[in-house]
């Protein structure tokens, strides 16, 4: 279904308090817990959600996925025959663009990620390019077009989540139709039956709920491709696109919490840390740094798993009776550092600033 303007509308920023419609879509979308950063595989339960609209019905029985557009040969496929196809298994680390949102100010209201908006987790499907190599895409087409069965209206419009990929992007050998996540069936919220990952890339471009792909000879225009996940310093510019992940690093806090500050007690003396650092676009980390109190020191990196997944560390501190602010650096190996503080974005994409853990040891 096509796009169709509701009534124009644009959010106004917001700094201080959480709005309620904030704290509902934070309720809806759930973040990872940063105690599950313990696991190299995210539990399914523990993924991240990000759910723009409402979890559309499926049935994996009666479940269609089309290709076609410019294409020579369209085809309809049923997810048993997309399931008979080669299959392979990804593990992938799916950042969400506004995570880290809610940590800047003035803020877009929007979902209020403070941190957690990233999992790692094991995707099973069949890769992407062969299915489009065999459709045969016509030379004069530029992009193809993922589809959701779920709808919406955003920002007046009302339309399926639809996102496109370049050509070039598309025929990657990395990406796949997947309908399996940590060798079980796809859950409802993570797209089932089917569902495109595209690893490196911010989560957005991982659609779920896919029943359609599309080769198109014009830029696709949908609003989450023309309008939203875009970078921009100033409201109303045309921004650049959001696509591979930044940097990134996060800690497992420390200790027990208090309940409502999360504020960490800790006991003084030998304390293990531990957490995990990624970067998008296949690029491995290279190094990861722990500072107390604004005083740093490298961490030790577990061996990497793939180019698409993150990366463990370990770090050990002797801690000091008083108040303290733990803080996780990651760097890449294209030299890419986390910053010191948020760069400031209008809808509040690609926040990796530094992650900072108070700690009150006793
Ligand atoms: N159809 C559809 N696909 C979607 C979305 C959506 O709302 N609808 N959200 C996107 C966004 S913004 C992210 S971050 C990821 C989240 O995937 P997850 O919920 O499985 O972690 O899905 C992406 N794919
Ligand atoms: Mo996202």
């Amino acid at each position: 279904m096509s796009d169709v303007p509701v009534r124009p509308s644009r959010r106004s920023p917001i700094v201080g308090r959480f709005m309620p419609e904030e704290v509902a879509l934070a309720s809806r979308n759930s973040g990872m817990p940063l105690e599950a950063l313990r696991y190299d595989v995210t539990p399914a339960g523990l993924h991240y959600l990000l759910i723009h609209f409402d979890i559309p019905a499926s049935d994996a029985a009666t479940w269609a996925l089309s290709i076609g557009g410019e294409v020579d040969r369209p085809r309809t496929l049923s997810l048993q025959e997309i399931r008979a196809m080669p299959s392979r298994t990804a593990r992938v680390t799916l950042e969400c663009a506004g995570n880290g949102r809610g940590q800047m100010s003035p803020r877009y209201p929007s979902m209020p990620w403070m941190e957690e908006g990233v999992s790692t987790a094991e995707w099973t499907g069949t890769p992407l390019a062969p299915l489009l190599r065999s459709a045969g895409i016509r030379s004069g087409a530029g992009e193809i077009v993922f589809r959701g069965t779920d709808r919406g209206v955003d920002r007046g419009t009302e339309h399926d989540y639809a996102r496109s990929l370049s050509i070039p992007e598309a025929m990657r050998e990395d990406i796949s139709l997947v309908y399996a996540m940590n060798g079980q069936p796809l859950l409802p919220q993570h797209g089932a039956p089917l569902r495109l990952v595209v690893p490196g890339w911010y989560g957005m471009a991982s659609v779920k709920w896919l029943a359609a792909i599309e080769a198109v000879n014009t830029p696709f225009d949908g609003i989450q491709q023309a309008h939203s996940y875009h970078f921009r310093s100033n409201a109303g510019e045309t921004g650049v696109p959001c696509t591979v992940m930044r940097v990134n690093s996060l800690m497992a806090p420390p200790g027990i919490p208090d309940f409502y500050t999360r504020t960490r007690i800790v006991p003084a003396g030998r304390v293990a840390l531990a957490g995990r650092a990624w970067s998008g676009g296949g690029v491995p980390i290279v190094r990861v740094e722990f500072s107390v109190d604004g005083v740093w020191r490298d961490a030790d990196l577990a061996p990497a798993q793939g180019n698409w997944s993150w990366r463990g560390w370990t770090c050990e501190w002797e801690a000091s009776a008083g108040e303290h602010e733990l803080a996780c650096r990651a760097t890449d190996a294209q030299g890419a550092v986390q910053p010191e503080a948020p760069v400031w974005d209008v809808t509040g994409f690609g926040n990796n600033a530094i992650q900072r853990v108070r700690v009150s040891v006793r």
